[in-house]
């Protein structure tokens, strides 16, 4: 599996203001964007089969791992990189045994008890959150970097922090321990996109230099 990054895009074409969704992946990956999800949960799944084909030919083109939300079978169709699961998609051991060998899979957890499963089935990677106030999402409340500590406690699994994580904060999900941040409206719905990615970019890079002079 590539390492899990520092920034990973979540592309939803809800949140793009109108934009095409590939023009956002398009321009996230140029600027650097190695981890791209595609999460679509309204188009047909033959508008979704298309559009994560074209996803696939763009992220293969500009470098970038393609990990597809919720669904096995698309994953799978599209020759992705891997597949995120959410607490209410197949359980992990099933995806893992159709995807086959080689893919990454992620599972979404609100609680350490979540984590704690998905650690103990095998995932590549956990995301936590939200970390932050979101409206992307009908989440539950933020839980805090706290969270972020707690879980690491438990395992050296990748951890990618989520929700409400932009430019302005991510520094303190990375300083707590976080692998990378998984972020949909600071990207997708950033008017520059690239500049966007730059800017997390930088917060990223001066979070790291604390986290190492701690060390
Ligand atoms: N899971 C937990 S919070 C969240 C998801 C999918 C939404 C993240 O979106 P944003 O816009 O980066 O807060
Ligand atoms: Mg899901």
């Amino acid at each position: 599996m590539t390492a899990v990054p520092p920034l990973y895009l979540i592309a939803d074409r809800q949140a793009c203001a109108g934009r095409p969704l590939l023009d956002v992946v398009r321009a996230a990956t140029a600027a650097g964007v190695r981890w791209v999800q595609y999460r679509e949960k309204a188009l047909t799944r033959r508008a979704r089969y298309d559009e994560a084909l074209r996803l696939r030919a763009l992220t293969r083109e500009a470098g970038a791992a393609l990990i597809i939300n919720d669904e096995l079978d698309l994953a799978a169709a599209v020759e992705a990189d891997g597949l995120h699961l959410g607490q209410e998609d197949l359980p992990l051991p099933v995806a893992r045994r159709w995807l086959g060998a080689g893919r990454v899979i992620g599972v979404s957890t609100h609680t350490i008890d979540e984590a704690r499963r998905a650690i103990d089935e095998g995932a590549d990677y956990i995301a936590v959150g939200p970390i932050f106030a979101t409206t992307t999402k009908a989440v539950r409340p933020p839980i805090g970097c706290d969270a972020i500590r707690r879980v690491l406690a438990l395992t050296g699994v990748p951890l990618v922090a989520i929700g409400g994580i932009t430019p302005g904060n991510v520094g303190e999900v990375i300083r707590a321990g976080a692998a990378g941040a998984a972020v949909i409206s600071a990207l997708c719905g950033a008017a520059d996109v690239s500049a966007a990615v730059a800017a997390f970019h930088r917060s990223i890079a001066q979070a790291r230099a604390t986290v190492d002079e701690r060390a």
